[in-house]
């Protein structure tokens, strides 16, 4: 199955398979939306702009295959907690972000963190041990000074110890500390091309759509580099029949994959 999608005047084909949602979760103020920016173009805004539910797609070629990155970047509010069950279903890896220097929004990633293993471990048929789930816990702002921290080191990497999908970081999206090597080790986990990491990819103008797909797309520029990302300036969240559609589709596809799996075993 393959999914078209629109960037500007072109359309890109990027296999179901490699299609993957990145869901960025925790309380509010805490930096989500400040290092999806960091990952989406680099930069960092010290003015706060409340986030209702933001939706970005990036798309990469890397040697030659397409792979689409949808990006759900949550408000931390969460009014309709049908919503938030909805977006962790929809989630294929999780980035669970607190600030160091405040407590409640460390109570609010180990809630997030027990929901989403009870959640996904429901739909995969599995237990919460054994679920599976790339997830990141980034305790945000470690430019502050030291006299402001309310959150141990031992406490934020005690959530992660007996979990091999699941690792913690301590970042700063304002100095940029840490968070290249944070998606590195998402991707890495979630068995994702490593160059999807904001460093390990040339970022492309939409202008480049066009070529963007061919698989010689990387013969004409640099040699040195064969991962290209862009963004899509059109991505709208989908709705939530598409939601569910996605669903259903990855449980499908991974169902398949299990009894691929216990085929060759036998
Ligand atoms: N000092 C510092 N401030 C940050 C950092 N990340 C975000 N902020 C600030 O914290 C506020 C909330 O950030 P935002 O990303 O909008 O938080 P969100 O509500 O979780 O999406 C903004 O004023 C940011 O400038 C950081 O790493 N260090
Ligand atoms: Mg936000």
């Amino acid at each position: 199955m393959m999914k078209t999608m629109s960037g500007g005047n072109c359309n890109l084909n990027v296999p179901a398979k490699n299609s993957y949602r990145m869901v960025v979760l925790g309380a509010s103020r805490v930096g989500k939306s400040s290092i999806v920016s960091r990952f989406l173009n680099g930069r960092f805004e010290d003015q706060y702009t409340p986030t209702i539910e933001d939706f970005h797609r990036k798309v990469y070629n890397i040697r030659g295959d397409m792979y689409q990155l949808d990006i759900l970047d949550t408000s931390g509010n969460h009014p309709f907690p049908a919503m938030r069950r909805l977006s962790i279903l929809t989630g294929d890896v999780f980035i669970l972000v607190f600030s160091l220097d405040n407590r409640e929004s460390f109570d609010e990633v180990k809630r997030l963190q027990k929901q989403i293993l009870e959640v996904k471990s429901c739909l995969k048929n599995k237990t919460k041990e054994s679920a599976d789930l790339p997830m990141v816990i980034c305790g945000n702002k470690n430019d502050h000074s030291e006299i402001f921290r309310k959150v141990r080191t031992d406490e934020g990497e005690n959530l992660v110890s007996s979990d091999e999908n699941c690792a913690y970081f301590e970042v700063s999206a304002k100095k940029n500390t840490n968070v290249d090597e944070m998606f590195y080790v998402l991707f890495s986990m979630a068995k994702l091309p490593h160059e999807m990491s904001p460093s390990l990819h040339r970022k492309i103008s939409i202008q480049y759509g066009d070529t963007f797909q061919q698989k010689s797309f990387r013969m004409r520029r640099v040699k040195d580099m064969d991962a290209y990302g862009m963004i899509s300036p059109f991505a709208r969240r989908p709705s939530v029949n598409s939601d569910l559609k996605y669903i259903k589709s990855k449980v499908l596809r991974e169902g398949q994959s299990r009894e691929r799996e216990k085929c060759t075993v036998q």
